[in-house]
């Protein structure tokens, strides 16, 4: 099949060593045709329609008798290529004046940039890999810890699709037999007993329950925990979130409503990924920006898996209570900080210094804990739900086997009962892929980085 011959780096331009760019589509092979020779001091074309798969080649790129980089260049003939279509990688030197040039000689021999996922795509639609599998490739990209990286590499392989299709294979054979019973209803051919079919299509909407549940954890694997930090203004929130960012990247002083609005960053502590978050001192503020300010940190807070609630040790009238109302008592974690001018220590209780940073190893060691325990609610499972579309898809499937279990029961026909559950397998199939329509797909390859 003929396709658009598509260009993109693989690999960050800037000042480095080398950048992959990859090319992909039914005239790659020629364009480089027009452009690689094996010799420096001129132009002198090659035939790659010589060239092996799989096989790389030290030479040039010319834009006509412009010399333009020393390059290797993998060729990669369909369909054993990632796209599964004819692609080269050429690798490059580094450097952004070098890409460019690259790139006006890739865009004149007729060649279009990538749009972000499209060469993922294009494996996709050329059955390279499942839905899910391409988008593990995005999530096993963008992982910053060891259990995000191992759930990605997971989906890659195929084992997420697979128990996925082996539920899909379950609603097909229920399926078949309701409908093959009506192919000969005139007979009264018996072949499904109601009562059996009942049981199983609720053992699968457990089944289906089950793993939606698992994206709870899932999600704070893949996207991080949300922890945030709140209190009074000038307990030391921004003090704290200084100190586990080990960086003054939040403005503290002593004026109260210093932080108008929420800061966010990302964190690692104990192998977790943390979205820490330095909210603004919730207070009755005049000011109308602190109020927006003020609005914001609330909605966060309520968005938050782990809330910490500063109260200042040397100030009795800090009292957080008003500012965790409404948050779960489990996701709350209170501690008293200053403790370096404190005459009064609440020795019971978590008390620490973020200015000299007493104590502050076991707050973190709390966080750390909780984190963990949120993620282990689901260890169990031998598979876990990272995608919210998957978790969507999942429940959706469970509402048409809802449906077919009523049709059962109210003794609907045969006809209505497999029109639920076909409902309910194109939802799951849609997981995989086998269902999306191009919206779905754009939606999902627009959020893959350029070059992937
Ligand atoms: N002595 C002492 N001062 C602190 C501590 N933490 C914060 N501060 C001071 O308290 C004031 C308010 O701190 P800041 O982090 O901006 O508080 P926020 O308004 O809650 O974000 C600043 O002057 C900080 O230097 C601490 O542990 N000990
Ligand atoms: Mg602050």
């Amino acid at each position: 099949m003929e396709t658009t011959t598509i260009f993109a780096p693989a690999t960050t331009v800037g000042d480095s060593g080398l950048t992959v760019i990859r090319l992909s589509g039914s005239d790659a092979f020629a364009m480089l045709g027009i452009a690689f020779s094996r010799k420096a001091e001129s132009f002198e074309p090659v035939n790659i329609g010589d060239f092996k798969s799989h096989s790389a080649h030290h030479g040039y790129l010319f834009q006509g008798n412009e010399l333009i980089d020393e390059v290797v260049i993998t060729f990669f003939r369909a369909p054993n290529s990632y796209t599964g279509e004819d692609l080269a990688e050429i690798s490059s030197h580094g450097g952004s004046y070098i890409y460019r040039k690259i790139n006006n000689l890739l865009s004149s021999l007729g060649a279009i940039h990538a749009e972000p996922g499209e060469f993922s795509k294009r494996a996709y639609l050329n059955g390279k890999m499942d839905l899910a599998q391409a988008e593990a490739v995005s999530d096993l990209i963008k992982a910053k810890t060891e259990h995000a990286n191992r759930l990605a590499l997971k989906q890659l392989s195929g084992e997420f699709s697979s128990k996925i299709k082996s539920l899909r294979d379950d609603l097909i054979n229920y399926c078949s037999l309701l409908e093959l019973e009506l192919d000969f209803s005139e007979e009264g051919l018996d072949l499904v007993s109601k009562k059996e079919l009942e049981v199983k299509i609720d053992n699968l909407i457990a089944k289906f329950l089950d793993l939606t549940r698992t994206y709870e954890s899932g999600k704070i694997i893949k996207d991080g925990v949300n922890l945030a930090v709140v209190g009074k203004p000038n307990v030391g929130k921004s003090s704290i979130f200084n100190y586990f960012l080990n960086e003054s990247r939040a403005i503290v002083s002593e004026i109260p409503g210093t932080t108008r609005d929420y800061l966010q960053e990302p964190l690692i502590m104990g192998g977790i990924q943390f979205n820490i978050i330095d909210t603004a001192g919730i207070r009755n503020a005049i000011d109308i920006v602190e109020q927006e300010g003020v609005r914001r940190s609330k909605l966060k807070i309520g968005e938050s898996d782990i809330v910490v609630e500063v109260e200042d040790l040397s100030d009795a009238g800090s009292i957080a209570d008003e500012y965790v109302r409404g948050v779960p008592a489990e996701k709350i974690i209170k501690v008293f900080n200053k403790l370096d001018i404190a005459t009064n220590g609440k020795y019971d209780s978590l008390c620490v210094s973020a200015k000299t940073g007493e104590r502050m190893q076991e707050l973190q060691d709390s966080i750390v804990e909780k984190a963990r325990s949120l993620i282990r609610s689901n260890e169990s499972s031998d598979i876990i739900i990272t995608n919210e579309r998957h978790r969507d898809l999942l429940l959706k499937s469970c509402g048409y086997l809802v449906n077919a279990k009523e049709q059962i029961i109210s003794g609907g026909g045969n006809e209505l009962i497999s029109f639920e559950i076909r409902a309910a397998m194109d939802a799951i199939s849609e997981i995989i892929g086998k269902t999306a329509n191009v919206d779905i797909l754009n939606n999902i390859f627009m959020r893959f980085c350029i070059g992937k």
